[in-house]
């Protein structure tokens, strides 16, 4: 059985072995994933970010009644001990069970803490996808790793190596998340899968945020020839307003270089003649410019980022976006892209056609 095959089979067998629930729709649900925290250390990936993380919970989306959707990969356990982990980080731990109390809390698995399924030392019950139905039509909630077998992830073995041999020498997180290769084929894998099934999926795994299929490059792309079909035909004032937008796309683009781990790849799904807009992923918390989450309510589902404007400045300088504050500290909250569920689902179905399966997997066998 081809690797492709297995992960066509795999989420299909997750997907319906997954119960499904109502969306409801005044809930507010916001969704991470990809924290890896660690023991508090110099390798631990979730330090830098571990203030803006833990302040935007507890000020944010515990006082605006969020609902907490955890999306796999939240303990590095492939380089760290559970109790250690436990101890270090309790204000994160007593965070997640204040949500599980007042608002809700539903914790997924992802690769680097598949050994939580199986075990009883762990506060919070652990499950491995989500799915909602939303006016007849389904979200699927999982990590991603799924679209792999154990043997391609090398998991264990790798595990093994980072934990006994890069971490004494000050070798940080190496994985999947900066492989563009494999990052690429799990999005085109759940990609195939989705539009395949017309189901709206969400995951984690890669680090890349992905909305409608489309990273941010290809979003950036995707925006400047919408407004340069739509020059020609607008007044004169509003052709000085799409210059102005698509100048500071321009310089966006420019402005993401190999080393933006988070939003660079030459590869996409936007290549497709047709994209349908049908994968979605929150990102990471671990990311150099701060961190992304996926929000849903109001019948919306919104692409976020936070950052810490002592740090990084990029997002106040640009008209593109709007930045709110996080009153009394220098977190900034920016929406990145952002639509109703609705128009997404109407737009998933018409453009997934009824061959996309075939379609698809011609294109990207290997
Ligand atoms: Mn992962």
């Amino acid at each position: 059985m081809g690797a492709d095959t297995f992960s066509f089979r795999n989420l299909t067998d997750l997907y319906r072995a997954t119960p499904v629930t109502m969306l409801d729709p005044s809930a507010r649900i916001v969704i991470f994933s990809d924290l890896h925290v660690g023991n508090g250390s110099r390798t631990d990936d979730f330090l830098p970010n571990s203030g803006l993380f833990l302040t935007v919970l507890g000020s944010y989306y515990l006082e605006n009644r969020y609902k907490l959707i955890l999306n796999g990969d939240i303990e590095e356990l492939q380089r760290f001990r559970l109790p250690d982990i436990m101890s270090r980080w309790s204000a994160v731990y007593d965070l997640f069970a204040l949500f599980e109390r007042e608002h809700g809390f539903l914790r997924l698995v992802g690769n680097h803490d598949l050994d939580l399924l199986g075990r009883t030392d762990h506060p919070f019950r652990i499950g491995e996808a989500l799915r909602f139905s939303y006016h007849e039509n389904s979200i699927f909630v999982l990590h991603g790793h799924q679209t792999t077998t154990r043997f391609e992830r090398f998991n264990k073995l790798y595990g093994f190596g980072l934990r006994y041999f890069a971490n004494p020498l000050k070798i940080r997180n190496y994985t999947v998340a900066h492989d563009s290769r494999k990052r690429f084929r799990t999005e085109e894998r759940v990609y195939e899968f989705a539009s395949a099934n017309k189901v709206l999926s969400i995951i984690g795994h890669t680090h890349r945020p992905l909305f409608e299929s489309m990273s941010k490059v290809d979003s950036l792309k995707f925006e400047i020839e919408r407004l340069c079909r739509k020059y020609p035909k607008v007044s004169q004032k509003k052709q000085r307003q799409i210059e102005q937008k698509v100048e500071g796309y321009r310089i966006e683009l420019e402005q993401i270089d190999s080393a933006d781990h988070e939003a660079a790849s030459s590869s996409s799904l936007y290549n497709a003649n047709l994209v349908v807009p049908c994968l979605f992923n929150s990102g990471t918390v671990i990311g150099k410019r701060g961190m992304t989450c996926l929000e849903i309510g109001n019948d919306r589902i919104a692409l976020v980022h936070w950052f810490d404007e002592s740090r990084n400045r990029k997002y106040l300088r640009y008209d593109n976006y709007e930045t709110q504050q996080l009153p009394g500290t220098d977190y900034h909250r920016v929406e990145m892209k952002s639509d109703t569920l609705d128009s997404i689902f109407a737009r998933i179905k018409l453009l997934a056609g009824n061959n996309a399966t075939r379609n698809l997997s011609d294109e990207w066998s290997d």
